[in-house]
This record gives C-alpha cells, sequence and structure tokens, in this order.
C-alpha cells in the first residue's frame, strides 16, 4: 500500500523527469483560461507553493477591482528554492466575464495560442489584440505557441454558468481545435479531496459528488474524461497539505501529456510544411 507521502514524491519525480523537447522547446506552456474569479492565479500559487515546500502567494488572487488579473502572465516555477526552473510555463489570462466588452476579449485568443502575446501585455477588453503590434509577419518559433489550453472553472458554479459563459468557453475551445493544441479542464474548489482521491488514488472523474458537473464539462467542450482535472487550490490555509499537492501534481502530470500530444502533432505539422516549401522551392528552380 503506497502511502500519501510516497505517492506525493513518485508524482514530483514524474515531473521532475519530464522533457518537452530539448533543443526546439525547452519549456511548454499552459494556458490558463475561465471566468473571473475561477482560480487561475491561485493554481499558479498553488503550483509555485508545491514546489518550493512552502506557501507563495506570486500571483494577486482575489474578485475585488484591484485583484482581477488584467494582465497576461507567463510564469516560471522553480524546483525548490533557488532548484533548477522546470519544463513548464504557467500563462495567467484575464478572466472571461459573461458580458460583451468586458473580460478577456475572446478575440485575443487566437493570437495567445500563436504565441504573439508577449508577458506583462495589457489586455483591453473593448479592443482586440492587433498582432501588427508585435511583429513583422513573423510568425513566433513553435516554443512560444500555447501547448496546452487548460478551462479553470470553479466545481461549484460548472452547472450554473451562463449561456454567454459556455458560447465564449465553447468559441475558445473552436479556436484550440482549430490551432491543434489539446484542452483539459481544471475544476478547483473540490472540497472532497480524500473522496477525489481513494486507495489507488486514481478517483478523480468517478467521485460521487462530482459527477454531474464532469459529465457537464465533458459535454459542454468535449474533453476526455482522462483530462478533466480537480484541484483545490491553497486559498486561506497555513500550510501545505500532501493530499492538496497530489492533486496539484497530478493534475499539471496530465497537462504535460497533453501538451506533448500537441508538440508531437505541431512538430508534425512543422515538418511537413517545411518538406512542401522545400519542393515547391526546388520546383521554382528546376
Ligand atoms: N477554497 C478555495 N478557494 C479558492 C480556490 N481557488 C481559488 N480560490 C479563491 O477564489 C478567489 C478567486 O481566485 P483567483 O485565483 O484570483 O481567480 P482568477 O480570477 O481565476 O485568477 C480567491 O479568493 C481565491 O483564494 C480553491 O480551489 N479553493
Ligand atoms: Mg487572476
Amino acid at each position: 500500500m503506497v502511502t500519501i507521502k510516497q505517492y506525493r514524491e513518485k508524482l514530483l519525480s514524474a515531473l521532475r523527469a519530464y522533457r518537452p523537447h530539448e533543443d526546439l522547446v525547452p519549456q511548454v506552456r499552459i494556458l490558463l483560461v475561465g471566468p473571473v474569479g475561477s482560480g487561475k492565479s491561485s493554481f499558479f500559487n498553488s503550483v509555485k507553493s508545491a514546489f518550493q515546500g512552502h506557501l507563495t502567494r506570486q500571483a494577486i488572487v482575489g474578485s475585488d477591482e484591484t485583484s482581477i488579473t488584467e494582465q497576461y502572465r507567463i510564469y516560471n516555477v522553480k524546483d525548490g528554492e533557488g532548484g533548477k526552473t522546470l519544463p513548464f510555463l504557467l500563462c495567467d489570462s484575464m478572466g472571461l466575464d459573461e458580458r460583451e466588452e468586458a473580460g478577456l476579449c475572446v478575440d485575443d485568443i487566437p493570437h495567445i495560442l500563436r504565441g504573439y502575446v508577449p508577458d506583462r501585455y495589457q489586455f483591453n477588453p473593448c479592443k482586440p489584440i492587433e498582432v501588427t503590434l508585435f511583429t513583422y509577419n513573423t510568425p513566433p518559433p513553435l516554443k512560444d505557441r500555447i501547448h496546452c489550453v487548460a478551462y479553470v472553472l470553479n466545481i461549484n458554479a460548472v452547472n450554473m454558468l451562463s449561456d454567454k459563459m459556455v458560447a465564449k468557453l465553447k468559441k475558445i475551445h473552436r479556436d484550440a481545435v482549430h490551432c491543434g493544441v489539446r484542452e483539459v479542464a481544471l475544476l478547483t474548489n473540490v472540497n472532497n479531496c480524500d473522496e477525489v482521491l481513494d486507495d489507488n488514488f486514481l478517483n478523480m472523474t468517478e467521485s460521487v459528488t462530482s459527477q454531474r458537473q464532469v459529465k457537464n464539462v465533458q459535454n459542454m467542450l468535449n474533453i476526455p474524461l482522462a483530462n478533466i482535472l480537480m484541484v483545490s487550490n491553497y486559498a486561506l490555509e497555513r500550510s501545505l497539505d500532501p493530499l492538496k499537492d497530489i492533486l496539484i501534481f497530478a493534475a499539471l502530470k496530465q497537462m504535460l501529456r497533453a501538451a506533448n500530444d500537441s508538440l508531437e502533432d505541431l512538430l508534425l505539422k512543422e515538418t511537413a510544411s517545411a518538406k512542401g516549401s522545400l519542393k515547391s522551392r526546388s520546383r521554382l528552380g528546376k
């Protein structure tokens, strides 16, 4: 029987051993999207805390006007205090708002996915990004693209999302599919950690109290069951909790797997188009 501590270590080793694509993509990018207050910034803080071994609150969290994320932030995480930089980046976006012209402008998403948007970009809900601001017609390299989209949703609010919010999420889903990016759903505010984690630590989507929410997310965004993840972010705690760490690490592991799938696909696409342009060049040369 594996103890909680041993299982935590096992997950941690798997995450440490992860290597995306050493030369081309040293760090995969995970985009956190979802309604305002769903726990995106808290998830970054939680991941950072779990790796650091103590609670940290680098990203500002909360629901009052001053705490709402308005800048695009691309966060690095270190493996322990002063440790190595981990092979992933968490990209925190402005929250979605069900009102038009409020919150993240969904038309910004394709630019974010393709890697045009730099760290600390100030979002403007009323005005979509003009790509010409950042580039002169050169598409960003594979390493700058988003490799996994994580829909961050408060598990207690999943069944009450307004039609307008669902429409925005579905639009993002269509863009992600179009860009060849794999998706996961990250359900936050899970209270029944021990129920979610059974003896085999594998009970995530089968826990009785979360069945309806899981089904709902599955239908809404067509996300495979294995990619519907659950966490309980560090919010008011005073110390770390190995059960919470396990959920955080397990979610991250699945995000990295999804990112790998996107990478393989995107690499194949790039190779194919490079071959295509070589062929057409050699044809032109004849
Ligand atoms: N209990 C609990 N509170 C959470 C969780 N995730 C976020 N919160 C709280 O919800 C509020 C909004 O979180 P925040 O991370 O700022 O949401 P964001 O707008 O998506 O970045 C904050 O007060 C957090 O402390 C969670 O998993 N459990
Ligand atoms: Mg935020």
